[in-house]
């Protein structure tokens, strides 16, 4: 006897299954306050799950005239930041976005953080999927940190 999966049923999945493909793991992320008016930083770690590489070209917040991934070089023995056209997280990969590397910067902030406040994110990939997270405001030296 073969097994006949319903239609419905069918139906009910394909968006489960379509989001479980989609899906980017995105821990712990925050950002160091700043005076008002300043750009931000946001850091986090991002996971991809999936045996498919994630793609992310862009990033935006309703909070902030506009996001941008940066990445930092040296150069003339100076560290300065580059924005990153693409940043690939490769399949089963963890990219680690910390002080002093890999970041999101949030620009032209359109109001006032304080401590605890959420910076609401969408990170976007090459496919138009978005990776929504809400980065934490914190104190820019955590206590048992080093400050650089
Ligand atoms: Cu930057």
């Amino acid at each position: 006897m073969k097994h006949r999966i319903p239609l419905a049923l069918l139906l009910l999945l394909a968006p489960l299954l379509v989001m479980a493909e989609a899906a980017l793991d995105i821990v712990d992320p925050w950002s160091p306050e700043a005076p008002p008016g300043r750009m931000m930083a946001g850091f986090m770690d991002l996971h991809n799950p999936t045996d498919t590489p994630i793609v992310l070209v862009d990033a935006r917040s309703p909070q902030f005239g506009h996001v941008e991934i940066h990445t930092m070089i040296m150069e003339d023995g100076v560290m300065r930041m580059r924005r990153l056209g693409e940043l690939v997280v490769e399949p089963g990969a963890t990219v680690t976005l910390e002080p002093g590397g890999l970041h999101l910067m949030f620009i032209e902030p359109l109001e006032q953080f304080s401590l605890g406040d959420a910076i609401a994110v969408e990170l976007i990939d090459d496919q138009g999927r978005l990776f929504p997270l809400q980065a934490e405001v914190r104190p820019r030296h955590r206590p048992g940190m080093r400050q650089h």
